[in-house]
């Protein structure tokens, strides 16, 4: 079990601790949860937290982001009762290999669900997680590269725990839709947090991470529309590399999409 302290550096009114054992190392880190009742966005703060050089697993969590944020400038609804937290990771890893991440952090967050909440859910190219096509959560890398090297990564998660239909947008799900009742907040972090540890060290294994992701993925071999700006690829999804981009079998071959939105093509 992952165990926490809270930094130092954290300025106390924004802190909201709860007494816990001695944190512990994760290789030669120490897991650092900051806590806010409030804040524009776990995944800004995490950023400049990593600015200013914070430790790997350091994490910001809120109860509520004012200004949650999702891919390309969409927004991230997150009132009271869901888990919004960011993460900061610091891998040697290829720039190339950045978008593995994406892959990781989901198989990880599918694991944790499954684990504290007995709910199984679907990964969904290329961040989602779902259950029965609903949004159940999402996650957002963010990274700064200096040269050929990634300086740090900021991985944040959105779980709709506690969430009722009437606070989320059309399309998504809340484990509590799905449970009929509510749950910890915090022992679904500790328990995310355990799993994406334990992941983390399989990050070197390319194969096993995409493997793993495709194994659970809801379009796996299904009919999809990938729409990319303007344009859009129809086709059996037969695929995703560990670049980050999805393979679709199209009437003209195989045909690789680097990212947009995907859908099932009815
Ligand atoms: C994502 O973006 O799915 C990534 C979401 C990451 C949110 C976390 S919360 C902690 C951290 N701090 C942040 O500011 N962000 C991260 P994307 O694939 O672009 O999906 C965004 C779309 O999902 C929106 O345009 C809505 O349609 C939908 N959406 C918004 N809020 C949602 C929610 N709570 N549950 C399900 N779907 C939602």
């Amino acid at each position: 079990m992952a165990t926490f302290s809270a930094s130092p550096k954290t300025p106390l009114h924004k802190l909201h601790l709860k007494p816990g054992p001695q944190p512990r190392s994760h290789g030669g880190c120490v897991l650092k949860i900051i806590r806010y009742n409030r804040i524009g966005s776990t995944n800004t703060k995490a950023k400049s937290l990593a600015e200013k050089q914070a430790a790997e697993w350091t994490v910001v969590v809120s109860e509520v982001q004012t200004h949650g944020r999702g891919r390309s400038g969409r927004t991230w609804k997150s009132p009271k009762g869901g888990l919004w937290f960011s993460l900061i990771i610091r891998p040697k890893i290829p720039i190339d290999r950045i978008p593995l991440l994406q892959f990781l952090f989901a198989n990880a967050l599918r694991k944790g669900i499954e684990e504290v909440y007995g709910v199984q859910s679907e990964v969904k190219w290329p961040n989602d997680l779902v259950v029965c096509w609903k949004k159940l959560a999402g996650v957002l890398i963010e990274t700064k590269i200096s040269g050929p090297q990634l300086v740090y990564a900021v991985v944040g998660i959105g779980l709709n725990v506690n969430l009722t239909a009437e606070q989320l947008p059309t399309g998504a799900t809340s484990i509590f839709l799905v449970k009929e009742k509510r749950f910890s907040l915090e022992k679904a972090l500790s328990s995310i947090l355990t799993v994406s540890e334990r992941h983390y060290e399989t990050l070197r294994d390319e194969s096993a991470v995409v493997g793993d992701w495709w194994k659970h993925c809801a379009h796996r071999m299904k009919p999809v529309i990938v729409e990319t700006g303007n344009s859009k690829t129809r086709g059996r999804c037969v695929g995703v590399n560990p670049d980050g981009s999805i393979i679709i079998q199209t009437e003209q071959g195989n045909v690789t999409v680097p990212d947009g939105t995907l859908r099932l093509d009815a």
